[in-house]
């Protein structure tokens, strides 16, 4: 089948795969890396990945096992590094052939492959060119914009989470030194929701496993995540669980492809064979309904409890390390499992299949992703994770936990670093007492409260460590507004997109190098170091001579800021600091608990693994001195007749809103992606046919309609009453104001649509 019309005039839309990865995976992910790069610098590369003495692949943050495998990548973490380590540059010539207005025309595909940016420039107000500028008088010029606000809190600093620990310490201690704690990052649009449920609930925002702990499971849950293209190396730990008689559940709006099947390439069962079934379970839930059923599996448990009084809870673990039971009790033997069914689209069967489960596993992970962070009920979701293991002490003992896939491959250490626009007290005390100026307290923006000032007029700069953030928040139209009202927007980055191209009054492009690259300071090649998911610090080498001569590297590029713009303001060594990274390391290890002899446990054999109160020693840091269990009120999203509840996602051929390939492999979509995938029985309702190009229209009370035009629908089989569209394009429909509660997470899952047919 063949699509017309639109961006995509050559859209083909074929059968979703039951299986992922295996060796066409591998294969298809070299070929553009040979064509461009040539085999010896492929090569290097390639056997550099994720291994001890290379570079961290940057396409996620899967931790990697104790034993590693010559070839320690997925296909989309080769991706991932060959975008990043193209020999093509954008030439200089590119800035007065190619107007910001002409830009504007490009989508992120095209703006990717322009290749790497190499060398600094300026749009001055009023022009509609970027132009070359010095490095220096960059700094300068940003400095001078920087002091002239009247206060600091005017300025804003983002981050993506692909900076280094060391990149990340040296940013946050300047913005803190300049005066603001305006810290959005993109975690604010990601595992924000975790982050407030898990520190609220068990004292710490992170995992409690360990990468070992899926081989020792008896169950693992993943909720809401599609690690067959985000994650695909944890498809090889859950290939463990099952190996050693665990079971794995799928709870998903969509059936997604690795986890039906896969293919190991790292064996030849894998290459050969029919490769593993992975989900042993597959629950279809609606949009929305994980927290219903979550309350609805603990209501069981505490069922078979009151059946077989003191046979089904881990009593010992409860009356010692928890809080709350008893409100949770109560609440839950009021649930309404009418409620839970229409929240869930499950039936009771399927629900009583997952609790035999769980109470038949003597040790179980839940794992989970977007599909759980990015609802207006996120943190709530959440939080029935927790009560959910608590129940049977399923946190801090091995082959149980906890544990949040993240995203950005250092997006865990950017925080752990700082990066935070509401870092705690004991943090910003240890800031102040090591590097002894007055650090701020009052909390900084998030990124959609970035958005918001910069719209109001409460922010004038933007400055951003790498990322697209006009891409990645919600309501495109609305942030790009906002954007233009900045007086000056900087970027730090890799390669061109879209946060490029919608700028402030004037604006800066900064180039920098990749952590494919070798980093050469003072004669001396250096690392930096990331943490993982499960909360692992390991150091990463570049491993390919930079693109070009001249680029620097973030830590200098974040040293010379800071230096041109404070000039002496606090007692900061910063281009000590730029010169020599086990400088910043030592005051990182000075600040930062858990990093106490950084430079000595970074330089040892696959790094070190930080202390995690409820894994270790199951303590937990709340409010109370216990886990605490909660109780929230049931809810779930309605959807209006006519209507249907869209989430936006990835596609198996990007990285956020870096689109390496039109194609949708798993999905069956290729050279396109302008498509909305619907139900065969949705379709019918509202009287459409696979094929037909709609318009999304997303309704939000009170406001105009916002609309991604000219889609052409797939039949899809997705749950009843939920479609799906590629993020980013589709952010355009995610209203600004449509946020999760507590976290304040762009609500990207879950957008009530109405579909037009075009005439
Ligand atoms: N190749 C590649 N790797 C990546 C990325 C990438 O873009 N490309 N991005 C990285 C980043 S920053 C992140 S955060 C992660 C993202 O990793 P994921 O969270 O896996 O990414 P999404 O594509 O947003 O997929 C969300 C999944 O949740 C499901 N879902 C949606 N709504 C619901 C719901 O209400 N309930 C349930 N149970 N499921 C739901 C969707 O069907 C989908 O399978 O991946 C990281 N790794
Ligand atoms: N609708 C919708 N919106 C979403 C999501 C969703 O699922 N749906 N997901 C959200 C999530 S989970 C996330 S994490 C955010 C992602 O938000 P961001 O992190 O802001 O976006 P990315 O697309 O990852 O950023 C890509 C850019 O980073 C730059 N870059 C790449 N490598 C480097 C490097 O080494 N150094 C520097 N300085 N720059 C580099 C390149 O210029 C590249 O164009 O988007 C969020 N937005
Ligand atoms: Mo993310």
């Amino acid at each position: 089948m063949t699509g017309p019309a639109g961006e995509y005039p050559d859209l083909e839309v074929g059968h979703p795969k039951e299986w992922a990865v295996g060796v066409p995976g591998i294969v298809h992910s070299m070929e553009p890396a040979l064509a461009k790069m040539g085999v010896s610098r492929t090569t290097r590369l390639a056997l550099a990945i994720n291994q001890r003495d290379g570079f961290d692949c940057m396409s996620c943050a899967w931790p990697d096992p104790a034993h590693r495998n010559v070839l320690e990548f997925c296909e989309n973490g080769m991706k991932a590094t060959t975008w990043e380590a193209t020999p093509i540059t954008v030439p200089r010539s590119f800035w007065a052939e190619n107007s910001l207005t002409s830009l504007l025309y490009r989508s992120e595909h095209w703006l990717g492959q322009q290749g790497r940016l190499t060398e600094p420039v300026h749009k001055p107000a009023g022009s509609d060119h970027y132009e070359p500028i010095a490095w220096d008088a960059a700094f300068a010029l940003i400095a001078q914009r920087l002091d002239a606000l009247d206060s600091p809190d005017r300025a804003a600093f983002y981050t993506s989470g692909r900076a280094s620990n060391e990149a990340a310490f040296l940013y946050q201690l300047f913005v803190r030194a300049f005066g603001t704690n305006n810290l959005p990052d993109c975690s604010n649009m990601c595992h924000e929701s975790t982050g407030t449920a898990l520190t609220s609930t068990i004292g710490v925002g992170k995992s409690t496993i360990a990468y070992d702990d899926f081989a020792k499971a008896d169950l693992v849950i993943v909720m809401g995540q599609n690690p067959g293209t985000n994650h695909p190396r944890m498809l090889t730990a859950l290939e463990e669980t099952k190996r050693n008689g665990g079971r794995v559940v799928s709870v998903n709006v969509l059936p997604e492809a690795g986890l039906v099947r896969y293919k190991n390439p790292q064996r030849v069962r894998g290459i050969l064979g029919k490769g593993t079934v992975i989900a042993d379970r597959f629950l279809q839930i609606r949009s929305g309904g994980d927290m219903a059923l979550l309350q609805a599996v603990s209501k069981r448990v505490l069922d078979a409890e009151d059946a077989a009084p003191g046979t089904v809870l881990d009593h010992g673990f409860l009356a010692e390390h928890t809080i709350g039971l008893d409100a949770l009790r109560a609440h839950l033997a009021e649930l309404d499992e009418s409620a839970v069914l229409a929240a869930t689209g499950l039936t009771a069967d399927e629900i009583d299949g997952l609790a035999a489960d769980y109470l038949a596993a003597d040790r179980v992970i839940i794992t989970w992703a977007m599909g759980l962070t990015q609802h207006k009920k996120g943190v709530a979701t959440i939080k029935e994770i927790v009560n959910l293991l608590l129940l049977r002490g399923n946190i801090g003992r091995p082959g149980a936990g906890a544990s949040p896939i993240r995203g950005h491959s250092n997006v865990q250490g950017d925080r752990t670093m700082g990066i935070w626009e509401r870092m705690p007290e004991r943090f910003l005390a240890a800031l102040e007492r090591e590097f002894g100026f007055p650090v701020p307290r009052r909390h900084g923006a998030d990124a959609l409260q970035t958005v918001h000032g910069l719209r109001d007029g409460d922010i004038d700069v933007f400055v951003a460590l790498g990322g697209n953030f006009v891409g990645a928040i919600s309501d495109t139209a609305a942030a790009e507004a906002a954007m233009r009202g900045a007086k000056l927007t900087v970027q730090v980055s890799t390669k061109l997109n879209r946060s490029h191209v919608v700028t402030g009054e004037e604006a800066i492009i900064l180039p920098t190098l990749g952590r494919t690259e070798i980093d050469v300071q003072a004669g001396v090649p250096q690392f930096v170091s990331v943490e993982d998911s499960v909360c692992a610090v390991h150091a990463s080498h570049g491993a390919i001579p930079p693109v070009a001569p001249g680029l620097l590297s973030e830590v200098a590029i974040v040293c010379r800021l800071a230096a041109a713009t404070l000039e002496g303001r606090a007692d900061v060594p910063w281009s000590a600091f730029e010169e020599d990274y086990d400088l910043i390391r030592d005051r990182i290890s000075r600040v930062v608990p858990g990093f106490e002899s950084y430079n000595v446990d970074v330089r040892r054999k696959g790094g070190f693994v930080l202390p995690n109160g409820p894994r270790d020693e199951r303590r937990f840091d709340t409010a109370s001195g216990r886990a605490e269990f909660t109780v929230s009120a049931l809810e779930h999203l309605e959807r209006p007749p006519g209507r249907l509840i869209l989430q936006t996602l990835r596609s198996h051929d990007q990285f956020n809103t870096t689109i390496y390939s039109l194609d949708d492999r798993y999905r069956g979509i290729r050279k396109g992606r302008d498509v909305v995938f619907v139900h065969p029985d949705d379709l019918a309702e509202l009287g459409l046919a696979d094929g037909d190009r709609v318009d999304v229209i997303s309704e939000w009370p009170g406001q105009a309609d916002r609309i991604l035009p000219d889609q052409r629908v797939v039949a899809y089989p997705t749950a009843r009453g939920c479609t799906a569209a590629y993020y980013p394009e589709a952010n355009v429909l995610v209203p600004l104001e449509s946020a999760a509660e507590e976290s304040n997470t762009p609500v990207s899952k879950a957008v009530i649509v109405r579909l037009e047919r075009r005439s």
